[in-house]
């Protein structure tokens, strides 16, 4: 009973994860991401509210919530299962002084620094079009290895490759 449930959960999961990767074109994985942001009566993303996602996206690794997201718990959070690559990827980015532990100011400055990578007309403010073509070139481009401008299933699976090159 309990492997027929697994097999159930299994085959839910990669339906759900091929329903969103087939609509995964070109820019749009920027707009979702933007969509995730609280933003002025302007559409624009402050610092502050860039850092508050990322204070949130951390909280959920950190599993024990002591303020150190390890690299046990980054494989454990939900994140790190459904999306290893990326979670593998976001680890080390974040794990500035190498020492296999993302502590909360390292992150913070990891948002800080991407923030103003993201900016590029430096107003101190992420627009729509920002956030899209940041994560066109960072993220889209390296999981569409073809080029074909949409991420199929299989790109999506692969995926780990990519970010740990
Ligand atoms: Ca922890
Ligand atoms: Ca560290
Ligand atoms: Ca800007
Ligand atoms: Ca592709």
């Amino acid at each position: 009973m309990k492997y027929i449930i697994t097999m159930i959960t299994l085959v839910l999961v990669v339906i759900s994860i091929s329903g969103c990767a087939g609509k995964f074109r070109g820019g749009d994985m920027g707009s979702r991401i933007y969509n995730k942001y609280d933003k002025t009566s302007e559409g624009l993303i402050t610092q502050e509210s860039y850092e508050k996602v990322a204070v949130s996206r951390f909280e959920r690794i950190d599993l024990n919530s002591d303020g150190n997201a390890t690299k046990q718990e980054s494989k454990k959070s939900r994140f790190g299962k459904f999306m290893p690559g990326i979670m593998s990827y976001w680890f080390k980015k974040n794990d500035i002084n190498s020492d296999d532990i993302v502590e909360k100011p390292e992150m913070l400055t990891t948002s800080d620094i991407e923030f103003k990578a993201i900016d590029t007309n430096n107003d101190n403010l992420v627009s729509k079009d920002e956030m899209k073509t940041y994560h066109k070139n960072e993220i889209f481009d390296r999981i569409d290895l073809n080029n074909d401008e949409v991420i199929s299933r299989k790109e999506f699976i692969n995926a780990k490759s990519p970010f740990e090159k």
